[in-house]
């Protein structure tokens, strides 16, 4: 079973991606961790909280880690996640304390405690955290199994012509997360756009008739007309469980094997992962990034309503 650290910025898709992750037997959710993104550091890592109160799973540990980019001042996405970061629903009080330590240091702690090649992480904010846990403990390049990231694309932007959101916040920390050498894979726009929570898929969740299954669905609805009123969106992409769903099911997308670097000095195209698809597919040997392709919509779906019902 994949142990997972959850690094993200909840967050509608965010909290998505916690109720797959904490419903899915084949997914043992270690931690989760939070960085500055979507909305400020204090709201995100309430907000986390939050919904592993209301997913009953309050075992699980939350460490707050970075508040600010490495370099540039934060940016947050208020317009698509509101003002507390999950608008349109109610949230519980969280009863667990929050947990004690930076979770840069426990990123690195818990990942040279596991044995190596036994800890993936999924980082679904910007990537701060993890570029300051590599820098201050590179060992832990080798030891983690594999890094599976929601941020770029390879075709198309959203913060701008050609930058996705996460990416575009902090540059410097994604230019380190890809230059180094583990295995990452690059679940961007090109593959997120794909995962539209249509109305027919909205009305499975709301037929589940739980608890989480309503805080979902209120997820929904508001993130619905976040996409229509700011991205020109009918449906809302729901990009972060994309990560977890491909840790469970590795058929629920098709990848490319690429070169991928960020761009950090362009006008116009700060913060682009530009992706190198020319040539023969490289193996794995030759090349240590992929990009997400394309999404099989039912069997992500699936995945979702499933674990939001075993939550019950
Ligand atoms: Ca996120």
């Amino acid at each position: 079973m994949d142990k997972i650290i959850l690094d993200c910025d909840p967050g509608h898709d965010d909290a998505m991606a916690i109720l797959l992750a904490v419903g899915n037997p084949n997914i043992d959710l270690i931690g989760v961790t939070t960085v500055g993104g979507n909305q400020s550091l204090d709201k995100v890592t309430y907000n986390a909280r939050a919904v592993l109160e209301k997913a009953q799973a309050t075992e699980i540990p939350v460490h707050q880690g970075c508040g600010h980019p490495l370099v540039r001042p934060l940016e947050v996405a208020a317009d698509v996640h509101g003002e507390t970061g999950l608008d349109g629903v109610e949230l519980p009080e969280p009863t667990r304390p929050l947990d004690q330590g930076h979770a840069v240091n426990w990123i690195i702690e818990t990942i040279m405690n596991n044995e190596p090649g036994t800890i993936t992480l999924v980082p679904t904010g910007p990537l701060t955290n993890i570029a300051m846990a590599v820098r201050l403990e590179p060992r832990i390049v080798k030891r983690v199994k594999e890094v599976v990231l929601m941020g770029g694309g390879y075709h198309v932007g959203n913060w701008s012509a050609v930058a996705e959101f996460n990416i575009k916040v902090d540059p410097e920390a994604a230019h380190v997360v890809f230059n180094e050498s583990w295995p990452v894979t690059m679940v961007g726009l090109d593959l997120t756009h794909q995962a539209l929570c249509t109305p027919e898929v909205q009305s499975r969740i709301d037929a589940l008739g739980t608890d989480v299954s309503s805080f979902a669905s209120g997820l929904m609805d508001f993130f619905r007309e976040a996409y229509r009123n700011n991205q020109d969106f009918v449906d809302p992409p729901v990009h972060d469980p994309c990560t977890v769903a491909y840790l469970i099911d590795r058929s629920v997308m098709t990848t490319r094997r690429c070169p991928v670097d960020v761009e950090l000095h362009g006008d116009l195209t700060l913060g682009m992962t530009v992706a190198d698809l020319r040539g023969p597919e490289p193996s794995a040997e030759q090349c240590h990034t992929q990009v997400a392709v394309a999404l099989d919509f039912d069997k992500f779906w699936d995945l979702i309503i499933d674990a939001i019902k075993r939550i019950g």
